[in-house]
Parts: structure tokens; sequence; C-alpha cells
């Protein structure tokens, strides 16, 4: 019994660590906390992103603070384009590293594909195609007023 009350206090401390050096570590990036994957349910509007070759259309978009988006992404374009939301900074390594991201959807040509993000403090949100080539000028902005 002594020693089962030890396994759970130690996982107890384990998951609190855990949590607070997730929420330390995502304070350092303002963006993770004006955006993030949103609710279905909570759905208020729904906007939509035309994805060409290579641009966003719009490449601004206007959202209320508090408001859950859903996003749509639709490939006009002939290449297929990847479309992640997230700070500069996680765009830019995207791009760089072209390493794995769960956030990261991509769109065949013809295709459209759905998002469904909430803007919970204002700022300004980032999204882009962080595919070599594209990045460049494959990128846009949520303004989270
Ligand atoms: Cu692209």
């Amino acid at each position: 019994m002594y020693k089962l009350l030890l396994i759970f206090l130690f996982s107890t401390f384990a998951l609190f660590s855990y949590t607070t050096f997730a929420e330390t570590n995502q304070s350092n990036n303002d963006e993770a906390l004006i955006s993030k994957p949103g609710d279905p349910s909570e759905v208020s509007r729904t906007i939509k992103l035309i994805l060409l070759d290579n641009m966003f259309l719009p490449p601004e978009v206007i959202v209320s603070k508090g408001e859950t988006i859903k996003l749509i992404l639709n490939n006009l374009g002939n290449n297929t384009h990847h479309f992640l939301i997230g700070s500069t900074d996680d765009l830019k390594k995207a791009a760089k590293m072209r390493q794995k991201n769960k956030n990261l959807i991509r769109v065949n040509p013809g295709e459209q594909k759905e998002l469904i993000w909430q803007f919970g403090k204002a700022g300004v949100v980032h999204f882009a195609c962080p595919i070599k080539d594209h990045f460049n000028t494959m990128r846009g902005r949520i303004i989270v007023e």
C-alpha cells in the first residue's frame, strides 16, 4: 500500500513538472498564447483561404479576440501546398529543416481541407507554406483584434 502511494505521488509530480515545463516553454512564445487548435463545437465563423502557386488569398485575415474559426484551405494551384500556422520562428524552422510538424496540413491540387483554430488574445499569428521555393511568397497573417 505504501509502495502504491509512492508510485502515485511520483507520477503526480512527474505530470505536474511536465505541465509546468510546457507552460513555461509556451510563455516564451506569444503567438502560441494568441492562438491554438479550436473546439469544433465553438466555431463562430468560416473563413476561406485560397492556395495558389505560390500565394495565399487573402494574405491577411482579421478576426476578433475569442473567436474560433473554421479555416477552409482550398488549393486552386497546380502544385501541392502545405499550410502551417504558428510563430514566425516555427514557420522559419519548418521551412529550413523540412521537419515533420503535427500541425502541418498537406493540400493537394483541387483539394480542400479544414482547420479549426481558436484566437484567444489580440495580436498577430502567421501562416505559411513551408515548402522550399514557396516559403518566400506563400505567407500570410491573421490579425486578432
Ligand atoms: Cu506551397
